[in-house]
């Protein structure tokens, strides 16, 4: 028996489910979790020393790979002057003004600890500030789990074919309306139909996997909700320093009325954002009447992490690097399913992408969730058995580091090939 099932057994006796976080358990993919015992650049190293090239990435929080020596030199500086002072930092007011000097939407930002957080505050806002109670949010986005907010979600409550939470009452789930993420219609007929405090979503959604919007769908649905007065949340928790130093809002030319961010702007430690313009940022207290709070919001090492790995991903050339990688592995991957004869399709855009089963083309929640999970389940433990760590769940994002190279992504598609050949049989 490996170390991490030994691990996963005893882990099991005390934690629910054995993990702290459910799409970490492999249920959808089968086996038991790896436990990892350090990272190295895109590499990870299991409980039994295996190396594995990682393409989690902390669910997207490591554009810089793992354990990068500014990071870590900075954050053993930091820590030597203390962990927590619950009081304000100088790093924090730097943080807050590299996220409103590089997201021109955002005029104003306050730092939280969890995207779960950033996403509850962001609904939380736009109710003060228009007066109204229904939100809109798309059918597999994955939002966090606060209670409106757990309504047709994607990554682990859709993996888990539990989109709708036990534990929210209907009364809260009520005020959720849900639309279909790539059909303005869907959102319209709501928008018409009664007053709307909000529209949240991924800009480009990584919880259903990587679904790309369709040409003008990002641009017409700012539109739509400037015409109806409802707020629009652009949630890149996800894709926030990800795709680009402005995120998917600077790439397809849109101006959210807020934006979350999260994972790559704590570079690996809790940290998390909601921002936006001023009119709607200065409601929050102490200012205003919309109360939000966190004993570790703004944590001087979460802080520093940040910092530091905004710094590394902003760095001139970086999205340009992950833009070739990502191409050149999603273009290797879509040439070996067709030169085996697997029926599928690779979504890619930046570093994000994510291998589809079964179905000719993924543009919608639909799509996805017609895709042949099970197929995903065996290329998963087949690429799991040559060294590659995907994200153990169909619904969800892979991602690249800077850390990795054409080395990396030349093996990947190399196993990649043997494990289709695998499938097919
Ligand atoms: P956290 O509360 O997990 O920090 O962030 C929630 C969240 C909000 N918005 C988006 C677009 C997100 O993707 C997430 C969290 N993503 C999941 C996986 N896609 C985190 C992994 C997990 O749940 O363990």
């Amino acid at each position: 028996m490996s170390t991490s099932h030994k691990l996963f057994s005893e882990a099991e006796r005390y934690i629910p489910g054995g993990v702290n976080s459910p799409v970490r358990a492999w249920r959808a993919v089968g086996g038991h979790p790896l436990f990892i015992q350090r990272g190295r650049g895109c590499w990870v190293i299991d409980a039994d020393g295996k190396e594995y090239i990682d393409y989690v990435c902390s669910w997207g929080p490591l554009i810089a790979g793992h354990a990068h020596p500014q990071v870590v030199a900075a954050l053993e500086e930091a820590l030597k002057r203390g962990t927590s002072f619950g009081a304000p930092t100088a790093k924090e007011v730097e943080l807050a003004k590299f996220i409103v000097e590089n997201v021109p939407s955002i005029q104003k930002v306050r730092l939280t600890s969890s995207g779960t957080e950033a996403t509850m505050t962001a609904l939380r806002l736009a109710r003060a500030y228009t007066g109204r109670t229904k939100i809109v949010k798309f059918a597999g986005c994955y939002h966090g789990h606060s209670d409106a907010l757990l309504v047709r979600a994607g990554s682990g409550a859709l993996t888990f074919s539990q989109p709708d939470s036990l534990g929210v009452p209907e009364a809260f789930a009520s005020h959720t309306l849900v639309a279909e993420y790539n059909d303005l219609r869907s959102v319209e007929a709501y928008l018409k139909a009664e007053p709307v405090a909000a529209v949240i979503v991924e800009p480009v959604p990584g919880n259903m996997g990587v679904v790309l919007p369709e040409p003008g769908f990002l641009p017409a649905l700012q539109t739509l909700t400037r015409a109806y007065g409802a707020v629009l949340i652009c949630d890149e928790a996800m894709t926030g320093f990800r795709l680009a130093r402005g995120g998917a809002q600077e790439i397809y030319g849109i101006e959210p009325d807020v934006t979350c961010l999260a994972k790559i702007v704590g570079g690996g430690l809790p940290l998390a954002a909601v921002g936006g313009r001023r009119e709607i940022m200065d409601l929050l207290a102490p200012l205003g009447p919309v109360y939000q709070a966190g004993t570790l919001s703004g944590n001087p090492l979460a802080v520093t992490a940040g910092l530091e790995t905004l710094k590394i991903a902003c760095h001139p050339g970086g999205y340009e690097r992950l833009q070739e990688l990502g191409v050149l592995l999603a273009d290797g991957l879509r040439a070996a399913m067709r030169e085996v004869g697997i029926p599928g399709c690779v979504n890619q855009i930046g570093s994000m992408f994510t291998v589809f089963f079964g179905v000719e083309e993924v543009r919608n929640y639909a799509m996805a969730t017609a895709c042949d999970t099970r197929m995903f389940a065996r290329y998963f433990q087949g690429m799991i058995e040559r060294g590659i760590y995907l994200p153990p769940s169909q619904f969800e994002s892979a991602f690249i580091s800077l850390m990795h190279t054409e080395a990396e992504i030349a093996e990947t598609v190399r196993a990649a090939k043997e494990v289709f050949r695998g499938l097919r049989s």
